[in-house]
């Protein structure tokens, strides 16, 4: 349950006045099962997913390998976890660190003011590394492949079982990352067909998951029906944004909610697959392609009817990486449209603003 003190639903309601979005008439989409072939349908994949990249920053997933059972178990476990009190949730995932962005929140998103009806977990992942699982009670293991750098409190059963599940899921997700953002590079013609996945699989990567959780509000459904134009009575999830990092992976129930704005500003919705991921391209990536790939506007909107559970994966640089588009892609006697910069700097300039604030804008040359 997302929990408002009052007046708080104004908030989100009020900026929320959209007109219903069309559908995204053609979806993207690229088959990995196919790339993975032969070199006919590897090239077609891979200029398949340039081209959504340069066009959306956006674009689904499929033949992509992780099994259909996972996917279900982690949907569970994440349906469950949130249908805990909100004692017991705040209990078992708070931030670590006051001031940590990791944990569990409700509502409130960033430092800077923004509200969303959605509840959710944010968990660090850190890179692979190997050992036995022995940590001291109450911490997340450190050792496993993807750990979580937050404190687990109560119930504490509930929550081992639940890492270790997002465990599984973060290492069999970034694998098929890579295997997008192989094709990514390849689709721009880049010599060096792992210069996305090296940042991603770093071992100082700042990647992150994120479960995110949108109740169902069910007055929605009289509201809209009292709206002559069809257009009022939407609540904002979680509001216009681009994702700061390198790529993002998500997958959600049967709900819809996901918008992206197309080119010229238009929303569209995209219809729900719970079958298949949704990659977006992030701010970093833009950087790095020059502006060739764009860094995809999006949204989610609350369903009247149905609780939405989406879960996504974002593949992140390491703090220290320096970031600049790459020079095969800038060309000879082209323009840098971006200044060199570190990811911290980056993520530090990022947790200043407000979430549907143009980022990149600062690290625009002139
Ligand atoms: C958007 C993408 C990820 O969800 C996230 C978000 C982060 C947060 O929720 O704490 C941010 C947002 C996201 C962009 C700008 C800053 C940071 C909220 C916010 C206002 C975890 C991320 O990395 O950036």
């Amino acid at each position: 349950m997302v929990v408002l003190a009052k007046g708080e639903l104004e908030q989100i309601a009020l900026p929320a006045v959209h007109k219903t979005a069309p559908p995204l008439a053609d979806v993207p989409e690229v088959d990995l099962a196919v790339a993975g072939s032969g070199s006919d349908g590897r090239a077609a994949a891979a200029r398949a997913v340039a081209l959504a990249c340069e066009e959306h920053g956006f674009f689904k997933v499929t033949g992509h390998g992780v099994p259909a059972e996972l996917l279900t178990r982690v949907e569970n476990a994440a349906a469950a976890f949130f249908a805990l009190s909100q004692r017991d949730k705040e209990a078992a995932m708070s931030a670590a660190t006051p001031g940590s962005p990791f944990g569990y929140a409700s509502k409130r998103i960033g430092n800077n003011g923004d509200l969303g009806w959605v509840e959710y977990l944010l968990l660090g992942v850190s890179a692979a590394t190997s050992g036995p699982l022995s940590v001291p009670e109450g911490v997340v293991p450190s050792a496993s492949l993807c750990s979580f750098r937050w404190r687990a409190g109560l119930p504490a059963g509930h929550c081992w079982k639940l890492c270790d599940l997002l465990n599984e899921y973060t290492v069999a997700v970034r694998r098929m990352t890579c295997q997008a953002l192989e094709l990514m590079a390849e689709g721009l013609g880049m010599d060096d067909r792992d210069a996305f996945t090296r940042l991603v699989l770093h071992k100082e990567s700042d990647s992150m998951l994120r479960v995110n959780h949108y109740p169902p509000r069910p007055e929605l459904k009289l509201l809209q029906q009292q709206q002559q134009h069809g257009g009022g009575g939407r609540v904002t999830g979680f509001g216009e944004h681009t994702d700061p990092q390198i790529i993002s992976v998500l997958r959600s129930n049967a709900t819809s909610g996901l918008e992206i704005a197309l080119r010229d500003g238009a929303w569209v919705s995209v219809p729900p697959d719970q079958t298949s991921f949704f990659v977006n391209v992030g701010d970093a990536l833009q950087v790095l392609t020059n502006g060739r790939f764009r860094s995809v506007r999006h949204r989610v909107m609350v369903n009247s009817v149905r609780p939405r559970v989406s879960v996504i994966f974002f593949g992140g640089p390491s703090p220290r990486e320096t970031l600049a588009p790459l020079p095969q892609l800038v060309g000879e006697g082209g323009r840098s449209r971006y200044r060199e910069f570190t990811w911290r700097e980056y993520k530090a300039s990022a947790y200043r603003t407000k979430l549907a604030a143009n980022r990149l804008c600062h690290f625009e040359t002139t």
